[in-house]
């Protein structure tokens, strides 16, 4: 898979944060208000006048306190109301909270482990972005380990998760290698029958190319691995993508009611309907692309 795009810088004109990429810039009316190199990354957060305070990490938009649902919601939700069983889940970045948030709204999660590379992205969440993690910190659910989830991945037992969830950023940096086969073969070896497998999978726009080796990839090594259609108004482009995968079916296409029920009322973005709409709304360059091998 060719790397991503790197966006070319982030530009600090005076009361703007923009992500730039490809001769694009996406941005925010705002201002810096801590910024940080750790081991990783370049970690900022900032302050905006529209979705408050945010999170970018090597310049590139990771999330947003009052924009956050329509990422989240879309990754979560379709893998928790498909999968067989949701015992057990497993969080693979995510160090901002916001997933392991919706995925803790289902009762029927007994135990979600979290493994974040970078522990500065989870101690200024926890400090800087509370309400984007919420309740999640103080779950008895969850159990968070700062480390890598890659190797994670390789070491875990077969057959030891219900749920997937890959919340990486762009494959670039520490996210590289949460979008190559011999990742996506691990994350499938973890799978109990039944479970179901979700990823964040760029934008059908602004990284078509990662975007659609992302779900040739899967669906080589699943045999099963749908996208996925919405919108995050401060990412690239706007448009995102989240894909899903299973063994035994694309039955992270059809919501249990009783899930659903549990956890629609409290989403912004997601519901059975929206999903059904959002999976059938692959453009036609990308379905056309995907007919051919
Ligand atoms: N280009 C942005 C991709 C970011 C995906 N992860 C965001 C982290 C939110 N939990």
């Amino acid at each position: 898979m060719p790397p991503a795009p790197t966006p070319d810088s982030t530009l600090a004109q005076e009361g703007w944060i923009d992500e730039i990429h490809q001769g694009v810039r996406y941005g925010l009316a705002g201002r810096v208000l801590h910024e940080q190199q750790s081991p990783f990354q370049r970690v900022t957060i900032i302050e905006s006048e529209r979705y408050g305070k945010g999170l970018l990490l090597d310049g590139c938009w990771m999330t947003a306190e009052h924009q956050e649902r329509h990422y989240h919601e879309p990754l979560v939700h379709p893998a928790l109301c498909g999968a067989e069983r949701i015992e057990r889940v497993l969080v693979i970045g995510g160090g901002d909270g916001g997933t392991a948030r919706e995925c803790l709204r289902h009762p029927e999660v007994r135990h979600l482990d979290l493994v974040e590379i970078d522990g500065l992205v989870v101690e200024w969440s926890q400090r800087h972005l509370p309400s984007i993690g919420g309740g999640c910190w103080s779950d008895p659910r969850l159990h968070l380990t700062v480390g890598d989830g890659i190797a994670w991945a390789h070491q875990a037992p077969d057959a030891s998760y219900d749920v997937v969830i890959v919340d990486g950023s762009d494959p670039a940096g520490p996210a590289e290698g949460l979008f190559n086969r011999a990742f996506f073969v691990q994350c499938q070896r973890l799978l109990r029958s039944g479970g179901v497998f979700a990823t964040q999978s760029e934008s059908p726009e602004a990284f078509r190319q990662v975007h659609l080796d992302t779900v040739r990839l899967l669906r080589e090594v699943f045999g099963h691995a749908d996208p996925l259609y919405g919108w995050v108004p401060m990412y690239p482009s706007g448009w995102w993508s989240w894909t899903f995968a299973a063994l035994d079916g694309p039955r992270y296409r059809q919501a249990r009611a009783e899930r659903a029920a549990a956890v629609a009322e409290g989403c912004q973005i997601w519901s059975p309907r929206w999903q059904e709409g959002a999976f059938g709304a692959m453009p036609a360059f990308i379905a056309r692309e995907l007919a051919t091998p």
